[in-house]
């Protein structure tokens, strides 16, 4: 053993390997990862043609290898994706530094204007399983092991919720277990009204439409749905409050911020104030905390500005290490 203890300094008086510049190639077209993203600008300057669109890498063969989905917009006005170049697109990764587009095969081309995708194994079967966030109707597709896939939206109830008899413009999507029943939930981001061709003129001057700023659109709630466990799912937005919170939701995050053993989630809104908090900017918290074995309290929201403090009232109620780190950390940060 006695080599061994001597190897420990001689390793530590090694030269470092030589530093150099990290080199990155552009691989995409000689990969076969050749896609564009649509939009259908207009000149009407539809909101949603700014935003197009996510990507999600998974392995949805299990061959271990991280394969590639792109979602992709639609025509304007009919939202519909009438010609192949508005096709969300699935591409495997064949192992060599080369993709293959499977889309056809694999039936996930997706419908209507796409905006962003979530990867999850909702029925713990083992394969990951595509949920993607629409303008339109959500979608759900299920992982049939063989390379296909299934849409599975109108059996799981997931094709988006309303607002005010409108389906909402959903933006981004979360898969996490929020009730720790072993399931995974879905928590969806959803953005601003809108309506095609009805935006609001915004422009430099009057004969020149540009794009609005957010603020010319109201805000929507954000919605969570419970996996029931039989393939369906159930709006619970309302049971654990998440919808009587507006914003512009874009990008989520899950964390267990305070260590109860549950999952919070993370909204980061675009650009949404609010009357109570006139800020231009902020993120917010949203923490689910259990309240017996079997059942959970309501979400609740914790208003944080951008490189701002958790509030006083917040330290003392959440105590101990968590204060402790907030007291020095912006939950910004995080
Ligand atoms: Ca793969
Ligand atoms: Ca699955
Ligand atoms: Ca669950
Ligand atoms: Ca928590």
């Amino acid at each position: 053993m006695r080599w061994r203890r001597l190897l420990l300094p001689i390793a530590a008086l090694a030269a470092p390997p030589a530093a150099g510049p990290i080199v990155f190639e552009e691989l995409a077209g000689r990969s076969g990862l050749r896609f564009v993203t649509d939009s259908s600008p207009t000149p009407n300057k539809n909101q949603p043609e700014t935003m197009v669109a996510g990507v999600a890498l998974f392995d949805y063969d299990n061959d271990g290898y991280l394969d590639v989905y792109l979602v992709n917009g639609a025509a304007i006005p009919s939202l519909r994706k009438v010609s192949p170049k508005y096709w969300n697109r699935l591409f495997h990764n064949n192992g060599n530094g080369t993709f293959t587009d499977v889309t056809e095969k694999a039936g996930v081309k997706g419908e209507g204007y796409g905006m962003g995708v979530a990867i999850g194994d909702y029925d713990n079967d083992g394969w990951p399983d595509i949920f993607v966030a629409n303008v339109t109707d959500n979608q759900l597709f299920h992982n049939n092991h063989d390379g296909t896939f299934t849409d599975v939206t109108a059996k799981t109830h997931l094709s988006g919720a309303l607002h005010e008899g409108k389906k909402m413009w959903s933006i981004s999507a979360g898969w996490f277990d929020f009730d720790n029943d072993g399931r995974l939930d879905l928590f969806v981001s959803n953005y601003c009204k809108w309506e095609v061709n009805k935006d609001p003129f915004c422009g430099p001057n009057p004969d020149t439409r540009a794009y609005c700023h957010p603020k010319n659109y109201p805000a929507l709630p954000n919605t969570l749905y419970r996996n029931n466990g039989d393939g369906t799912f159930t709006d619970v937005s309302g049971e654990m409050e998440i919808d009587k919170f507006y914003g512009k939701g874009m990008g989520i995050a899950f964390a267990d911020y305070d260590h109860d053993g549950f999952t919070d989630v993370f909204v980061a809104n675009d650009n949404a104030p609010q009357p109570a908090l006139p800020q231009s900017r902020r993120q917010e918290v949203r923490g689910g905390r259990a309240a017996s074995r079997c059942r959970l309290s309501r979400f609740r929201r914790i208003h944080l500005r951008h490189g701002s403090r958790l509030p006083r009232r917040e330290q003392r109620r959440l105590g101990g290490c968590l204060a402790h780190r907030h007291r020095r950390r912006n939950l910004s940060a995080l």
